[in-house]
């Protein structure tokens, strides 16, 4: 399928119903999103309990949040929003993408030191020092910054792992919420790094939070770079594992960060192993993009192209991207095919031999081609659907189909 087609059918898509996502009315619910807003977003406290007021001033920040992150903008608390507030992320406000003044957000110099201040028991020393080191060479390795580690004194970068409230009016919250913050380039607290030791981080591994991608992130932060809205930068707020072993610089960041520092000049050592290309996050409107797989999922359509995917609601006149990681971890990337069977609530996902069986959200079970009593020589499909008057799947196979 070609981009324009997707823009079309972007285009087309019209409010077909009118009733809204459920309102969720718990207190609790309420109370997360007000201190989301009061960090991230700058809701300052009601003064006093004027209703009209404290309503207007809720609703614009959520309508703020909202439209950072690419969901309908309603102003309200509704499950699409509550969801993305749930999702483990960066303590460092988001709000700054908003403030009007120009931040002072470069460091006068580009020789930096860190130091790392104490270590995390989840963690042996030595994987605690290669991941911030590599974190930092993300950096190092598209400017001319260069980081050197001191083991005394006051470091640029001072780096620790903390628990709880510190006083540096970012207090931490247990496990999950918020994994760690930094602060922007200045002198004293400025470029320090604080991990929230709360988490359980991780070397080379997808359970726990990955402490290089969580460090790589924050070390945006003590460079001068704010969060991002482009989903699959290293610097969007929320956290979603990728494999450390293969991760490159998104574009989005390298353009940020070179806007700040410039690129370096430093050619690689090895010109037969040039530097690799910053991966980009898909445009819809691209007029060459080709759609990896393409499903319905309880009502809704995504595309998938590489490691994101677009998800268009029959409400929404806009389509939200994602990290196709970003709602199930368990997924691959670069997918062959998918298709919703409405009547069990399930899409299955192709790639290779292997089917992934989906509920919403939860991953229910792994399959292979096999089971559809695909012929052994059927390597990977091109393209399925199904068919809800036969109830039968069809597979696209080069220039056969099977069903
Ligand atoms: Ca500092
Ligand atoms: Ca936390
Ligand atoms: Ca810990
Ligand atoms: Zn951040
Ligand atoms: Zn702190």
């Amino acid at each position: 399928m070609k981009t324009y087609q997707l823009c079309i059918l972007i285009g087309l898509v019209f409010r077909v119903h009118s009733d809204p996502t459920p309102l969720p009315n718990e207190k609790h619910d309420e109370e997360l999103a007000k201190n989301y807003l009061k960090k991230l977003y700058n809701l300052k406290e009601e003064s006093k309990p004027s209703f009209g007021r404290e309503v207007s001033e809720m609703s614009l920040k959520l309508g703020e949040m909202q439209q950072f992150f690419g969901l309908k903008v309603t102003g309200t608390l509704d499950a699409d929003t509550l969801e993305m507030m749930k999702m483990p992320r960066c303590g460092v406000p988001d709000v700054a993408a908003y403030t009007k003044e120009p931040l002072p957000l470069a460091w006068a110099k580009t020789k930096l030191t860190y130091r790392i201040e104490n270590y995390t028991p989840d963690m042996s020393e030595a994987e605690v020092d290669d991941s911030l080191e590599r974190a930092l060479q993300v950096w190092a390795r598209v400017t001319p910054l260069r980081f050197t580690r001191i083991y005394s004194g006051v470091a640029d970068i001072m780096i620790s792992f903390v628990g709880g409230d510190r006083g540096d009016g970012s207090p931490f919250d247990g496990p999950n919420g918020f994994l760690a913050h930094a602060f922007f380039p200045s002198p004293g607290i400025g470029g320090d790094a604080h991990f929230d030791e709360d988490e359980t981080f991780t070397f080379k591994s997808s359970r726990g939070y990955n402490l290089f991608l969580v460090a790589a992130h924050e070390f945006g932060h003590s460079l001068g770079l704010d969060h991002s809205n482009v989903p699959g930068a290293l610097m969007y707020p929320t956290y979603t594992y990728t494999n450390p072993d293969t991760f490159v610089l998104p574009r989005d960041d390298v353009n940020r960060i070179q806007a700040l520092y410039g690129s370096n000049p430093k050619k690689p050592v090895d010109p037969d192993k040039p530097e690799p290309t910053p991966p980009v996050t898909p445009d819809a409107c691209d007029p060459n993009l080709v759609l990896d797989a393409a499903t319905t999922l309880r009502g809704e359509k995504l595309f998938f192209k590489n490691r994101f995917f677009w998800r268009s609601h029959p409400q929404l006149t806009t389509v939200d991207q994602f990290l196709i990681k970003f709602f199930w971890p368990g997924l691959p990337d670069y997918l062959d095919a998918a298709f919703e069977d409405t009547s069990a609530d399930l899409v299955y996902i192709f790639k290779g031999q292997k089917v992934w069986t989906v509920s919403g959200y939860d991953i229910k079970n792994h399959k292979t081609l096999r089971s559809f009593s695909l012929p052994a020589t059927v390597q990977k499909i091109d393209a399925a659907f199904y068919d809800e008057d036969t109830l039968k799947a069809l597979f696209l196979v080069g220039k056969s189909y099977y069903r």
